[in-house]
């Protein structure tokens, strides 16, 4: 049944406290459900997947968005294309969820059939008039940025993407996330709305509680910033952790790998940041150990301490290290599910249990993503309480919660709520 709500969104937008967590129906409404898929998830750039999710002409699988059905493929030149799963003829699905390998697009209902390009080739009986030529699928916009597949559903994509294709370009090219391997992926539903997903994943303020695997080799620097609240042993390593930080940028950026923070988060539409993190113990990997899970590094990679190459945007977060990558992307299903879908990258080359050790490889990230999973549904349930009220960030370890609060307003405001 239709929910109806006294106040609108706008009411809503407006009722948000700077420097503190949303109103409660900004994550519990249906209608901001809606709202937020339709301005977040389709006129924004968002990330769907990997070129490595297709590595060979034909590979296809299919993203579902909303009632949006989208055809990742490679098509006969090698090139990756993301269409509407959707036939020109009376509308039926192409696809059926899941992976595929395809030589054409055949419908099932009546047969139409397309090529890789999505170009129509096949329309029986539909008399000699018939122009095939504008019944191709619909395509998508569509950018592989340093291997990590972005779209928009827009007609009028955000240009401001371009920001992104120039710092990550150059900072993925060694890891050749397009040549490589998905080792293994894993999709996770969350019991949350997706922006509690995002909120949870830009602070490490809950890792010490709630993530032993992780903090064997994530370094949280933003803890840090307030070293009067650290006891003397934190302190110690937090300085320590920052001099490292300091040193090692230096270092890459001097070797000629970008390193340092590069972020676009507030008056934009396209969201990110990046940065090259040390990774803390035996500096590798985010392993059980922080030693590299595979030794068949990245591909051109050949070095293991080059740190992690972190970069997270409005529905996403990666790690890029030199052994593997984790990739991992969100993707709304109700006002209070969330789909967050992890895949760990190798090189193509790497084999299971001669190169690398899969347990080892997954270990960190599936244990974090399980503890995050938990941590999202607590997080829901307590919002959804009449309860609830918004409650103040923190200003050193919550900085970038509160700048993705202020840039969700704003976006919502930009597209007329
Ligand atoms: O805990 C998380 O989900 C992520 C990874 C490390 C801290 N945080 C940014
Ligand atoms: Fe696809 Fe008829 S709906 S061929
Ligand atoms: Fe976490």
């Amino acid at each position: 049944m239709l929910q109806t709500f006294a106040s609108s969104i706008s009411a809503l937008l407006d009722a948000r406290a700077e420097g503190h967590s949303l109103p409660a129906g900004l994550y519990t409404r249906e209608d901001v459900f809606e709202a937020d898929l339709d301005v977040f998830f389709r006129q924004h750039w968002i990330c769907i997947g990997v070129e490595c999710d297709v590595p060979e002409p034909g590979d296809a699988t299919v993203v579902d968005i909303g009632k949006t059905s989208l055809i990742l493929l490679r098509d006969d030149d090698g090139e990756i294309r993301v269409m509407h799963n959707v036939c020109r003829h009376r509308g039926a699905r192409l696809l059926d969820a899941g992976k595929t390998i395809v030589s054409k697009l055949v419908c099932p209902y009546h047969t139409w059939t397309y090529e890789l390009t999505g170009e129509l080739s096949y329309a029986p009986h539909m008399g000699k008039g018939f122009d095939k030529e504008c019944r191709s699928l619909r395509q998508v916009a569509c950018k592989s940025i340093g291997g990590l597949i972005y779209i928009c559903l827009s007609d009028d994509p955000p240009q401001d993407i371009a920001r992104l294709e120039e710092v990550m370009a150059e900072r993925l090219a060694p890891y050749d996330i397009r040549n490589a391997k998905v080792a293994h992926e894993c999709d996770v539903i969350e019991q949350g709305n997706w922006k509690l997903t995002i909120e949870n994943n830009r602070e490490c303020y809950h890792c010490s509680a709630n993530h032993p695997e992780l903090c064997v080799s994530f370094v949280d620097l933003d803890f840090g910033f307030d070293p009067d609240a650290l006891s003397p042993e934190d302190r110690a390593q937090a300085e320590e952790h920052f001099a490292l930080y300091a040193e090692r940028t230096r270092q890459w950026e001097a070797e000629g790998y970008p390193s340092c923070a590069v972020e676009q988060l507030a008056d934009c539409a396209t969201n990110f940041r990046t940065q090259r993190l040390i990774i803390a113990g035996a500096g590798e990997s985010q392993t059980p150990d922080a030693t590299a899970a595979s030794s068949k590094l990245l591909g051109t990679m050949t070095r293991k301490d080059l740190g992690d190459t972190h970069l997270w945007g409005h529905n996403s977060w990666n790690h890029f290290m030199g052994d593997h990558a984790v990739v991992s992307f969100v993707i709304p299903l109700s006002a209070d599910r969330t789909l967050v879908r992890t895949k760990w990258l190798v090189h193509k080359d790497a084999v299971e249990g001669v190169d690398y050790d899969l347990d080892k490889l997954t270990n960190v990230w599936t244990a974090t993503t399980d503890q995050d999973s938990e941590l999202v549904a607590r997080s829901h349930a307590g919002v959804a309480d009449p309860a609830y009220v918004p409650g103040p960030y923190s200003p050193f370890s919550e900085t970038n919660l509160d700048k993705f609060a202020t840039w969700y307003i704003d976006r919502m405001r930009a597209h007329g709520y």
